[in-house]
């Protein structure tokens, strides 16, 4: 009888510890649903109680107090309190986020790089730069639930350990086409926050197409007064001004995101080509264009004044623009003769250089003789992107079936296009830079970008619901090491991420292979 007792009462704590463990989850940083997974997390086995009495402590320092700032907003609009931000560390509070440079005997960091020390006290979050502070604020918001409604106050206990986090390639992008269809700047300031959450670091806009011209140039007025007029299917069209453009770069650079404007030739042009006749060989202005075809337009390559033209272009185009990058397009030149395209591109490389930028263009801009030190995006021809880097120029991936974001999910999706290939959100996430391109040297690589072409995409719900989730995909490809990167583990942590998007409203496709 006794012994039965002892057995039984054996069996109770042993149920007892099963069942405690099931209702009160271990802490464990290293399970969090951090999207783009860090370079390095260790998990420690307690906790930080995050509450209304948590205070965020910056240095006196003006760009830390604009980053306390954007982390006081970010924890009030997720969880509903407002937190001290203290400049002058009097207020104790019950426990402290810190935002901090490293000190002067601390040798400098990758502008991106970040430390963040998660003590049962402190947050401490630690960069050599604001840019490194702003990407540990999307880790840490990461790690910080929706306040549900149903509870009035809001605590929430994040395990403790230690990031330590830097990406893998400098170029994380995404392109958005607001050539086919335009879309205003506020929807633009959307995708960028978007983008913010995501780590991505470049928006590359492609502002001028057939169907449109959408940025202005002043001593140009009709490229954007005739070019800007309309829009695949023959909607009104639009176009950014100068002040639109300087919003939207002063927008993306709060979140440490910079603009690669794009304008597209010697092909592509129709826009211009409709506005201004001299740019047309026969001189004879073409009729404007709201179809989908693509490869039958060219600018005059040879002449003059069409040169200067350009040069003028992309010299105003560099003046308003702070980033390194002028992308001028180069793709489909179907109906410029190659002995033509090829000096074209030449001079166009020299006229971004004298503007002191970087060109880049499309892979086929490689056939060209003189593309050193300029980027040549890889989005079809492999043999294209090795032949740029033997012309000494870097190679930014955009492989057409795996990141094209204007690629359907599969054969029922109604947005979209699939030339390419159907991309589900596996097919987007399953491949290797590395290897992507046979025979390329990864030293090579400046990194990835996901364009979005805007033929059948009509307005920001759409842009949303192409982009997401494949665009986490892209960014965890873009940031996190080879090592950190599991199918498996990538669509547990995304079921845990998905409250995220849902409290922003994101319209993201709901995909079968994430569930
Ligand atoms: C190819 S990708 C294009 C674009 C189209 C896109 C549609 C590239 C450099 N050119 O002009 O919009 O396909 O997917």
């Amino acid at each position: 009888m006794h012994s039965t007792f002892k057995l039984l009462a054996c069996l109770f704590s042993i149920l007892t510890v099963l069942f405690s463990c099931q209702s009160e989850p271990a802490t464990n940083l290293r399970l969090e649903p951090l999207i783009p997974y860090p370079a390095v997390v260790i998990a420690d086995s307690s906790s930080f109680l995050l509450s209304s009495q948590t205070v965020i402590h910056v240095a006196n320092n003006p760009d830390l107090l604009v980053l306390g700032e954007y982390l006081q907003k970010a924890i009030l609009e997720k969880t509903g309190q407002e937190l001290l931000l203290d400049v002058n560390n009097e207020e104790a509070g019950q426990t402290r986020i810190v935002l901090r440079y490293w000190g002067a005997d601390i040798p400098k960091k990758e502008p991106e790089h970040y430390d963040m020390d998660i003590l049962e006290r402190d947050i401490l979050i630690t960069a050599s730069e604001a840019e490194g502070i702003f990407r540990a604020i999307q880790t840490l918001m990461q790690l910080i639930p929706e306040k549900s409604l149903e509870t009035e106050k809001y605590t929430h206990k994040i395990p403790t350990g230690t990031i330590r986090d830097q990406p893998q390639y400098a170029y994380r992008g995404m392109m958005l086409d607001v050539a086919r269809h335009f879309f205003e700047a506020e929807d633009v300031k959307r995708v960028i926050d978007l983008l913010a959450l995501c780590k991505i670091n470049y928006l590359h806009l492609h502002l001028a197409d057939d169907q449109g011209w959408r940025i202005e140039i002043k001593r140009y007025p009709l490229l954007t007064e005739i070019g800007g007029s309309t829009e695949v299917g023959g909607g009104p069209g639009g176009y950014y001004t100068e002040e639109d453009y300087q919003e939207i770069i002063r927008y993306a650079q709060e979140r440490f995101i910079t603009i690669v404007p794009e304008i597209d030739m010697p092909g592509h042009t129709n826009a211009a080509l409709a506005a201004y006749p001299e740019l047309n060989c026969d001189g004879v202005a073409r009729e404007l264009y709201t179809g989908t075809e693509v490869g039958f337009s060219t600018l005059c390559t040879n002449d003059f004044e069409v040169l200067a033209f350009v040069a003028n272009v992309i010299g105003d185009l560099a003046r308003m623009t702070p980033g390194p990058y002028i992308h001028i397009g180069g793709d489909e030149s179907h109906v410029t003769a190659l002995e033509d395209y090829k000096p074209f591109i030449s001079k166009v490389n020299g006229f971004v250089k004298k503007a002191d930028k970087t060109m880049i263009g499309w892979d086929e801009i490689s056939h060209a003789d003189y593309v050193s030190q300029a980027v040549v995006q890889y989005w079809r021809h492999a043999e294209n992107a090795l032949r740029g880097v033997e012309k000494r120029a870097k190679v930014l991936l955009s492989p057409a079936h795996k990141v094209y974001l204007d690629m359907q999910y599969d054969s029922t999706t109604e947005l979209g296009l699939h030339w390419a290939a159907y991309i589900e959100v596996d097919s987007a996430y399953l491949w290797n830079p590395e290897t992507i391109v046979e025979g390329l040297d990864p030293d090579d690589i400046l990194g990835i970008e996901s364009p979005l072409w805007s033929e059948t995409v009509t307005n920001i719900d759409e842009i949303e619901y192409m982009a997401f989730p494949r665009l986490l995909a892209h960014a965890e490809l873009g940031w996190s090491t080879p090592k950190h990167r599991n199918w498996e583990d990538f669509k547990r942590r995304f079921q845990a991420y998905q409250p995220h998007l849902d409290a922003l409203d994101v319209n993201y496709y709901r995909s079968p292979k994430l569930e």
